[in-house]
């Protein structure tokens, strides 16, 4: 017998647009999960939506083959932007399974090691900016770090430097993309019909859309302009080969892949580490504990690539980080059955009908307590050392989405992630502005917290 759904109950026409600030989203799913239990429905833009927060329920429709990632709300609205490009492609698009078998392989963590240079490059810069402002200069941990996850992935997937680190004021092609990124959040919560109206923002979206695509054609371009035997990231957009097809990328999934990955490559990978220096910060033990693995593995000597994954802390410490507060929030499945009439159950007791959508909350599924215990809330990045991180159940750790339609740029946010941290605990010593800090979190595309200051102070081994 199919159980009805719980839920808030939808109005008439505008649903439960009451329910869910666009602003909070991430936050107000996860509250309501507190009062209507793992498993709750609302409506949102016209559109009955099932929310899951548990493990036993995120696992079923995370490994059921007849689940997949369908774009919907916010990635739907993401396809007014780059509809060629991977992260926004319905499942049976011919562009995606293209893009995806040609760029897999310089994505891998074996490629990744060859961008160890670039990345070694804009860490610098922060590290050198963070050095010279000398221990008495309050430092807004999120706005650099949100410059070098920009420039870092800006140099790498499009041999671009934009050199935010020199400037105060925000280049053109990044305004346009936080405007085009603020508005596709607003429409995925307003009814389409008001959007329609609204013809003074819509023609700003446009004139922002046209922006960031002349940038990326530039780039194009420029390469054709001037070859280079580099084997980056834009090389393989340009010059590589589809295994299957045999086919190339045409030059609009070229410029749709390279707005994607800015899109998706810098705001998260900043929020994962502005993130960690907060917990590492008001965790003085494994502050402590990570600078120590630090000067052992690599001391006084410059950090190469070999030594990354021998910080084995750091990197339990970035999974925890993933864990308590995840970049990405959220992130769809669709039940896909070519019968509109067809219906499944989830957890043995709940109808879903072809075609429905079922949100996962990651924060929320990261706080299980079946799964984690009673210390949820805790940072503890020990759980997360290796032997442990093993043991974790299927589908409870979900920061980088699911199975094929999984993040393609995890290696590489990981590798600059866990330079970056090296690089400035190997050099300064850091202490947070406000002694009464606590972490809260702020949203846009991806969550990070909110501005928040500290202090860095040149280590004596340095001197
Ligand atoms: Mn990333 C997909 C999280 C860094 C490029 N990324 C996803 C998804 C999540 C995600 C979750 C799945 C979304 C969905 O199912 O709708 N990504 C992250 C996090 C970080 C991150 C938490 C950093 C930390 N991502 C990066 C970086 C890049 C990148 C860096 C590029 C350089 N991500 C992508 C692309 C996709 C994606 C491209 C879409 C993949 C696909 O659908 O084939």
């Amino acid at each position: 017998m199919a159980l009805p759904i719980p839920g808030p109950w939808p109005l008439p026409i505008l649903g439960n647009i009451w329910n869910v600030d666009a602003e909070n989203s991430v936050r107000d799913l996860s509250n309501l999960a507190d009062v209507y239990g793992p498993i709750y429905k609302l409506r949102i833009g016209g559109e009955d939506r099932i929310i899951v927060t548990s493990q036993e329920l995120v696992n079923e429709v995370c490994s059921r083959k007849e689940f997949a990632k369908y774009p919907v709300g916010f990635v739907m609205q993401l396809r007014e932007v780059a509809p060629e490009g991977l992260f926004a492609a319905y499942p049976d698009q011919g562009s995606w399974g293209i893009a995806h078998r040609t760029l897999m392989p310089t994505f891998g963590s074996t490629s990744i090691k060859n961008m160890f240079p670039e990345m070694m490059d804009t860490s610098s810069q922060l590290l050198l900016k963070w050095a010279r402002f000398g221990p008495d200069h309050p430092i807004n941990v999120v706005d650099d770090f949100t410059r070098l996850t920009l420039d870092t992935v800006t140099l790498c997937a499009m041999d671009t430097r934009l050199n935010s680190f020199y400037t105060d004021e925000v280049r053109p092609e990044v305004k346009a993309m936080v405007g085009l990124l603020y508005e596709t959040q607003q429409r995925t919560y307003r009814p389409w019909w008001i959007t329609a109206l609204m013809r003074g923002r819509n023609r700003k979206f446009d004139d922002d859309n046209n922006l960031i695509h002349e940038f990326a054609a530039k780039v194009i371009a420029n390469r054709r302009a001037n070859p280079s035997n580099r084997k980056d990231l834009v090389d393989a957009m340009l010059n590589g080969r589809d295994p299957k097809t045999g086919k190339q990328l045409t030059d609009d999934m070229i410029i749709d892949n390279m707005i994607t990955f800015l899109i998706a490559g810098h705001e998260t990978t900043a929020g994962l580490l502005s993130f960690m220096m907060a917990l590492l910060l008001t965790h003085r033990e494994a502050y402590s504990k990570l600078q120590a693995e630090i000067d052992s593995v690599v001391g006084t000597n410059a950090i190469t690539v070999e030594h990354l994954k021998d910080l084995k802390y750091l990197k339990a410490c970035l999974w925890e980080t993933l864990r308590i507060h995840p970049p990405s929030g959220l992130f769809p499945v669709t039940y896909l059955d070519e019968n509109p009439n067809a219906r499944t159950t989830l957890g043995k007791q709940w109808e879903v009908k072809s075609g429905q959508t079922i949100i996962i909350v990651v924060p929320k599924l990261h706080r299980d307590p079946e799964i984690w215990g009673d210390d949820v809330e805790e940072f503890k990045p020990e759980r997360m050392m290796e032997e442990n991180f093993k043991k974790i159940p299927k589908n409870a750790f979900k920061p980088f989405g699911n199975g094929s339609r999984a993040c393609i740029g995890r290696s590489f946010a990981l590798q600059e992630a866990t330079l970056a941290i090296a690089l400035l605990f190997q050099n300064l010593d850091f202490k947070l502005a406000d002694p009464d800090y606590k972490i809260t979190i702020k949203q846009n595309l991806a969550n990070k917290p909110h501005n928040y200051f500290i202090y860095a102070k040149p280590r004596p081994h340095v001197n």
